[in-house]
Protein backbone atom coordinates (compact mmCIF):
# COMPACT_ATOMS: atom_id res chain seq x y z
CA UNK A 1 0.00 0.00 0.00
CA UNK A 2 1.78 3.27 -0.26
CA UNK A 3 1.69 6.29 1.31
CA UNK A 4 -1.30 8.27 -0.21
CA UNK A 5 -3.10 5.34 0.26
CA UNK A 6 -2.66 4.41 3.49
CA UNK A 7 -3.75 8.39 4.41
CA UNK A 8 -6.95 8.14 2.63
CA UNK A 9 -7.80 5.25 4.02
CA UNK A 10 -6.72 6.78 7.58
CA UNK A 11 -8.89 9.60 7.09
CA UNK A 12 -11.99 7.53 5.93
CA UNK A 13 -11.66 5.58 9.52
CA UNK A 14 -11.64 9.04 11.14
CA UNK A 15 -14.38 9.70 9.47
CA UNK A 16 -16.04 7.00 10.23
CA UNK A 17 -15.57 6.60 14.01
CA UNK A 18 -16.32 10.44 14.17
CA UNK A 19 -19.60 10.07 12.57
CA UNK A 20 -20.54 7.16 14.85
CA UNK A 21 -20.03 8.81 17.82
CA UNK A 22 -23.43 10.94 17.28
CA UNK A 23 -25.13 8.23 15.50
CA UNK A 24 -24.73 6.12 19.02
CA UNK A 25 -25.59 8.84 20.93
CA UNK A 26 -29.32 10.16 18.93
CA UNK A 27 -29.91 6.58 18.47
CA UNK A 28 -33.66 6.01 18.25
CA UNK A 29 -36.17 4.15 20.53
CA UNK A 30 -37.57 1.48 18.71
CA UNK A 31 -41.26 0.75 19.34
CA UNK A 32 -42.92 -1.88 18.11
CA UNK A 33 -46.90 -0.94 18.52
CA UNK A 34 -49.93 -3.53 17.91
CA UNK A 35 -53.26 -1.44 17.85
CA UNK A 36 -56.56 -3.23 18.03
CA UNK A 37 -58.08 -1.99 14.79
CA UNK A 38 -59.51 0.91 13.31
CA UNK A 39 -63.43 -0.30 14.64
CA UNK A 40 -64.05 3.32 15.65
CA UNK A 41 -63.74 7.20 15.78
CA UNK A 42 -61.98 6.50 19.24
CA UNK A 43 -59.32 4.21 18.12
CA UNK A 44 -58.34 6.34 15.01
CA UNK A 45 -57.91 9.04 17.06
CA UNK A 46 -55.56 7.13 19.77
CA UNK A 47 -53.95 5.55 16.52
CA UNK A 48 -53.60 9.27 15.39
CA UNK A 49 -51.98 10.14 18.60
CA UNK A 50 -49.67 7.50 19.00
CA UNK A 51 -48.48 7.98 15.66
CA UNK A 52 -48.02 11.69 16.08
CA UNK A 53 -46.34 12.00 19.00
CA UNK A 54 -43.40 8.98 17.78
CA UNK A 55 -42.75 10.90 15.02
CA UNK A 56 -42.63 14.72 16.54
CA UNK A 57 -40.43 12.77 19.14
CA UNK A 58 -37.81 11.04 16.76
CA UNK A 59 -39.25 7.76 18.22
CA UNK A 60 -38.95 5.05 15.66
CA UNK A 61 -42.43 3.26 15.63
CA UNK A 62 -43.36 -0.39 14.15
CA UNK A 63 -46.90 -0.24 13.82
CA UNK A 64 -49.01 -3.43 13.25
CA UNK A 65 -53.23 -2.98 12.90
CA UNK A 66 -54.92 -6.30 13.98
CA UNK A 67 -57.73 -6.03 12.95
CA UNK A 68 -59.65 -7.14 16.07
CA UNK A 69 -57.98 -10.05 15.75
CA UNK A 70 -56.21 -11.48 19.23
CA UNK A 71 -54.21 -13.74 16.84
CA UNK A 72 -53.12 -11.05 14.55
CA UNK A 73 -51.75 -9.41 18.02
CA UNK A 74 -49.56 -12.53 19.14
CA UNK A 75 -47.93 -12.84 15.37
CA UNK A 76 -47.09 -9.02 15.51
CA UNK A 77 -45.80 -9.43 19.11
CA UNK A 78 -43.88 -12.04 17.62
CA UNK A 79 -42.35 -10.46 14.75
CA UNK A 80 -41.60 -7.36 17.31
CA UNK A 81 -39.44 -9.80 19.25
CA UNK A 82 -37.62 -11.17 16.06
CA UNK A 83 -36.80 -7.41 15.19
CA UNK A 84 -35.23 -7.21 18.36
CA UNK A 85 -37.58 -3.60 19.17
CA UNK A 86 -36.67 -1.77 22.62
CA UNK A 87 -40.24 -1.66 23.57
CA UNK A 88 -43.04 -3.62 22.80
CA UNK A 89 -46.56 -1.89 23.28
CA UNK A 90 -50.12 -3.28 22.35
CA UNK A 91 -53.92 -2.43 23.19
CA UNK A 92 -54.93 -5.96 23.67
CA UNK A 93 -57.93 -7.11 21.53
CA UNK A 94 -59.49 -9.34 24.24
CA UNK A 95 -58.24 -9.88 28.45
CA UNK A 96 -57.03 -13.41 28.51
CA UNK A 97 -54.83 -15.45 26.70
CA UNK A 98 -51.56 -13.33 26.73
CA UNK A 99 -49.31 -15.54 29.06
CA UNK A 100 -46.82 -17.46 26.49
CA UNK A 101 -46.35 -14.24 23.81
CA UNK A 102 -45.70 -12.23 26.60
CA UNK A 103 -43.53 -14.87 28.47
CA UNK A 104 -41.65 -15.08 25.31
CA UNK A 105 -41.10 -11.03 25.07
CA UNK A 106 -39.90 -11.33 28.96
CA UNK A 107 -37.60 -14.33 27.89
CA UNK A 108 -35.95 -12.25 25.51
CA UNK A 109 -35.64 -9.13 27.85
CA UNK A 110 -38.00 -6.53 25.90
CA UNK A 111 -39.92 -4.73 28.21
CA UNK A 112 -43.78 -4.72 27.14
CA UNK A 113 -46.11 -1.67 28.01
CA UNK A 114 -50.30 -2.42 27.44
CA UNK A 115 -51.92 0.85 26.66
CA UNK A 116 -55.99 1.52 26.35
CA UNK A 117 -57.00 -2.15 27.39
CA UNK A 118 -55.86 -4.57 30.09
CA UNK A 119 -54.88 -8.19 29.63
CA UNK A 120 -55.86 -10.97 32.65
CA UNK A 121 -52.66 -12.84 33.69
CA UNK A 122 -51.41 -13.81 37.18
CA UNK A 123 -48.03 -12.89 36.43
CA UNK A 124 -47.97 -9.07 36.25
CA UNK A 125 -44.68 -8.57 36.18
CA UNK A 126 -45.15 -10.15 32.65
CA UNK A 127 -45.83 -6.42 31.40
CA UNK A 128 -44.07 -3.13 32.64
CA UNK A 129 -47.34 -0.77 32.96
CA UNK A 130 -50.48 -0.46 31.75
CA UNK A 131 -51.56 3.16 30.33
CA UNK A 132 -55.38 3.60 30.44
CA UNK A 133 -58.51 4.25 31.26
CA UNK A 134 -61.09 2.71 34.15
CA UNK A 135 -64.11 1.22 32.93
CA UNK A 136 -65.64 0.07 35.40
CA UNK A 137 -65.86 3.76 36.72
CA UNK A 138 -67.12 4.93 32.66
CA UNK A 139 -69.63 2.57 33.02
CA UNK A 140 -70.57 3.96 36.73
CA UNK A 141 -70.59 7.34 35.64
CA UNK A 142 -73.08 6.44 32.57
CA UNK A 143 -75.37 4.40 35.25
CA UNK A 144 -75.37 7.60 37.58
CA UNK A 145 -76.05 10.02 34.48
CA UNK A 146 -78.78 7.18 34.57
CA UNK A 147 -80.52 7.41 38.09
CA UNK A 148 -80.43 11.03 37.99
CA UNK A 149 -82.10 11.07 35.10
CA UNK A 150 -84.76 8.53 36.21
CA UNK A 151 -85.42 11.04 39.45
CA UNK A 152 -87.42 13.33 37.31
CA UNK A 153 -89.72 10.26 37.05
CA UNK A 154 -89.98 8.15 39.87
CA UNK A 155 -92.91 6.18 39.04
CA UNK A 156 -91.82 5.02 35.64
CA UNK A 157 -90.18 1.63 34.73
CA UNK A 158 -87.18 1.96 32.21
CA UNK A 159 -86.52 -0.70 30.12
CA UNK A 160 -82.89 -0.72 29.10
CA UNK A 161 -81.21 -2.22 26.12
CA UNK A 162 -77.28 -2.94 26.07
CA UNK A 163 -75.16 -2.51 23.10
CA UNK A 164 -72.15 -4.48 24.48
CA UNK A 165 -68.54 -3.65 22.80
CA UNK A 166 -66.08 -6.64 21.68
CA UNK A 167 -66.57 -10.05 24.02
CA UNK A 168 -64.21 -10.73 26.13
CA UNK A 169 -62.57 -6.99 25.85
CA UNK A 170 -61.79 -5.43 29.61
CA UNK A 171 -63.93 -1.96 27.88
CA UNK A 172 -66.77 -4.18 27.30
CA UNK A 173 -66.33 -6.02 30.75
CA UNK A 174 -65.68 -3.22 32.69
CA UNK A 175 -68.36 -1.13 31.13
CA UNK A 176 -71.25 -3.57 32.08
CA UNK A 177 -69.93 -4.39 35.41
CA UNK A 178 -69.66 -0.74 36.19
CA UNK A 179 -73.32 0.46 34.82
CA UNK A 180 -75.04 -2.74 36.55
CA UNK A 181 -73.55 -1.44 39.66
CA UNK A 182 -74.70 1.93 39.71
CA UNK A 183 -78.13 0.98 38.65
CA UNK A 184 -78.72 -1.77 40.78
CA UNK A 185 -79.92 0.69 44.03
CA UNK A 186 -82.88 1.47 41.99
CA UNK A 187 -84.91 -1.43 40.69
CA UNK A 188 -87.07 0.56 38.13
CA UNK A 189 -84.32 0.46 35.70
CA UNK A 190 -84.39 -3.04 34.06
CA UNK A 191 -81.72 -4.13 31.24
CA UNK A 192 -84.12 -6.82 28.86
CA UNK A 193 -81.47 -7.48 26.60
CA UNK A 194 -77.72 -6.99 26.63
CA UNK A 195 -75.52 -8.13 23.23
CA UNK A 196 -72.47 -7.57 21.69
CA UNK A 197 -72.25 -4.95 18.69
CA UNK A 198 -68.24 -5.32 18.63
CA UNK A 199 -67.94 -1.73 18.64
CA UNK A 200 -68.62 -0.66 15.54
CA UNK A 201 -71.71 1.57 14.31
CA UNK A 202 -72.45 -1.44 11.88
CA UNK A 203 -72.84 -3.66 13.91
CA UNK A 204 -74.68 -1.46 16.32
CA UNK A 205 -77.17 -0.55 13.92
CA UNK A 206 -78.12 -4.09 12.91
CA UNK A 207 -78.42 -5.26 16.81
CA UNK A 208 -80.10 -1.90 17.76
CA UNK A 209 -82.67 -3.41 14.22
CA UNK A 210 -83.33 -6.68 16.29
CA UNK A 211 -83.80 -5.06 20.01
CA UNK A 212 -86.42 -2.95 18.12
CA UNK A 213 -88.29 -5.73 16.61
CA UNK A 214 -88.04 -7.94 19.46
CA UNK A 215 -89.40 -5.05 21.87
CA UNK A 216 -91.53 -3.01 19.50
CA UNK A 217 -91.92 0.70 20.99
CA UNK A 218 -91.30 -0.93 24.56
CA UNK A 219 -87.51 0.62 25.12
CA UNK A 220 -86.78 3.75 27.02
CA UNK A 221 -83.27 3.77 27.27
CA UNK A 222 -80.19 2.62 25.12
CA UNK A 223 -76.56 1.71 26.42
CA UNK A 224 -73.91 1.78 24.46
CA UNK A 225 -70.22 0.82 25.28
CA UNK A 226 -69.37 2.96 22.83
CA UNK A 227 -70.52 5.74 20.55
CA UNK A 228 -69.85 4.28 17.38
CA UNK A 229 -72.85 1.85 18.27
CA UNK A 230 -74.74 4.32 19.42
CA UNK A 231 -74.58 6.46 16.53
CA UNK A 232 -75.37 3.44 14.74
CA UNK A 233 -78.45 2.51 16.98
CA UNK A 234 -79.58 6.27 16.49
CA UNK A 235 -80.24 4.87 12.75
CA UNK A 236 -81.71 2.19 13.74
CA UNK A 237 -84.19 3.93 15.94
CA UNK A 238 -85.19 6.52 13.54
CA UNK A 239 -85.35 4.18 10.82
CA UNK A 240 -87.44 2.58 12.87
CA UNK A 241 -89.81 6.21 13.12
CA UNK A 242 -88.80 7.16 16.82
CA UNK A 243 -87.20 9.92 18.44
CA UNK A 244 -83.31 8.81 19.24
CA UNK A 245 -82.80 10.92 22.48
CA UNK A 246 -86.98 11.93 23.10
CA UNK A 247 -88.35 8.26 22.58
CA UNK A 248 -85.36 6.83 23.59
CA UNK A 249 -82.59 7.68 25.47
CA UNK A 250 -79.19 7.58 24.54
CA UNK A 251 -76.74 6.55 26.76
CA UNK A 252 -73.11 6.03 25.31
CA UNK A 253 -69.26 6.29 26.82
CA UNK A 254 -66.01 7.45 24.73
CA UNK A 255 -66.87 11.27 23.82
CA UNK A 256 -65.76 11.44 20.17
CA UNK A 257 -66.74 14.11 18.01
CA UNK A 258 -70.03 12.13 16.36
CA UNK A 259 -71.36 12.09 19.68
CA UNK A 260 -71.17 15.70 20.72
CA UNK A 261 -72.83 15.89 17.07
CA UNK A 262 -75.57 14.08 17.77
CA UNK A 263 -76.02 15.27 21.28
CA UNK A 264 -76.11 19.02 19.49
CA UNK A 265 -78.80 17.77 16.97
CA UNK A 266 -80.69 16.26 20.13
CA UNK A 267 -80.15 12.85 19.48
CA UNK A 268 -77.85 11.60 22.29
CA UNK A 269 -78.20 12.16 25.66
CA UNK A 270 -74.73 11.83 27.41
CA UNK A 271 -71.65 10.92 26.45
CA UNK A 272 -69.11 9.26 29.55
CA UNK A 273 -65.46 10.47 28.18
CA UNK A 274 -62.91 8.08 27.12
CA UNK A 275 -59.88 9.95 26.28
CA UNK A 276 -57.93 8.14 23.60
CA UNK A 277 -54.98 10.84 23.08
CA UNK A 278 -52.29 8.26 25.05
CA UNK A 279 -49.51 9.02 22.53
CA UNK A 280 -47.84 11.77 25.23
CA UNK A 281 -47.93 9.40 28.30
CA UNK A 282 -47.05 6.14 26.42
CA UNK A 283 -43.72 7.69 24.62
CA UNK A 284 -42.86 8.78 27.98
CA UNK A 285 -43.45 5.72 29.65
CA UNK A 286 -41.48 3.87 27.06
CA UNK A 287 -38.22 6.05 27.38
CA UNK A 288 -38.46 5.72 31.25
CA UNK A 289 -38.82 2.01 31.28
CA UNK A 290 -35.81 1.96 27.88
CA UNK A 291 -34.14 3.68 30.62
CA UNK A 292 -34.57 1.48 33.52
CA UNK A 293 -35.80 4.15 35.54
CA UNK A 294 -38.90 2.78 37.61
CA UNK A 295 -42.65 3.68 36.36
CA UNK A 296 -45.89 3.08 37.90
CA UNK A 297 -47.68 -0.67 37.13
CA UNK A 298 -50.61 1.60 36.37
CA UNK A 299 -51.19 5.28 34.45
CA UNK A 300 -54.66 6.58 34.15
CA UNK A 301 -55.78 8.85 32.17
CA UNK A 302 -58.04 12.17 33.03
CA UNK A 303 -61.65 12.41 31.56
CA UNK A 304 -65.16 13.97 32.33
CA UNK A 305 -68.62 13.30 31.58
CA UNK A 306 -70.63 15.43 28.92
CA UNK A 307 -74.29 15.71 29.32
CA UNK A 308 -76.17 17.18 26.14
CA UNK A 309 -76.51 20.76 27.45
CA UNK A 310 -72.62 21.51 27.28
CA UNK A 311 -72.27 19.97 23.28
CA UNK A 312 -72.73 23.48 22.04
CA UNK A 313 -70.08 24.88 24.13
CA UNK A 314 -67.65 21.65 23.82
CA UNK A 315 -68.05 21.19 20.42
CA UNK A 316 -65.32 23.57 19.49
CA UNK A 317 -62.79 22.47 22.13
CA UNK A 318 -63.06 18.47 21.13
CA UNK A 319 -59.76 16.88 19.62
CA UNK A 320 -60.96 13.41 18.51
O1 LIG B 1 -64.28 2.78 23.76
C1 LIG B 1 -64.08 1.93 21.58
C2 LIG B 1 -62.95 1.26 20.90
O2 LIG B 1 -60.66 0.19 24.12
C3 LIG B 1 -61.44 2.15 25.15
O3 LIG B 1 -62.29 0.55 21.94
C4 LIG B 1 -61.29 1.39 23.89
C5 LIG B 1 -62.58 1.15 23.16
C6 LIG B 1 -63.38 2.39 22.81
O4 LIG B 1 -63.26 0.56 19.82
O5 LIG B 1 -64.66 2.94 20.85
Amino acid sequence: MNNTRRIVLGAAFACAAAASVPALAAKPLVIGFSQVGAESEWRTANTRSIKETAAAQGITLRFADAQQRQENQVKAIRSFIAQRVDIIAFSPVVESGWETVLREAKAARIPVILTDRAVNVSDTSLYATFIGSDFVEEGRRAGQWLLERAKKNPEKTFTIVELQGTVGSAPAIDRKKGFEEAIRVNPKLKVVRSQTGDFTRTKGKEVMEAFLKAQGKNIDVLYAHNDDMAIGAIQAIEEAGLKPGVDILVVSIDGVKGAFQAMAAGKMNVTVECNPLLGPQLMAAARDVAAGKPVAKRITVLEGVFPAETAAKELPNRKY
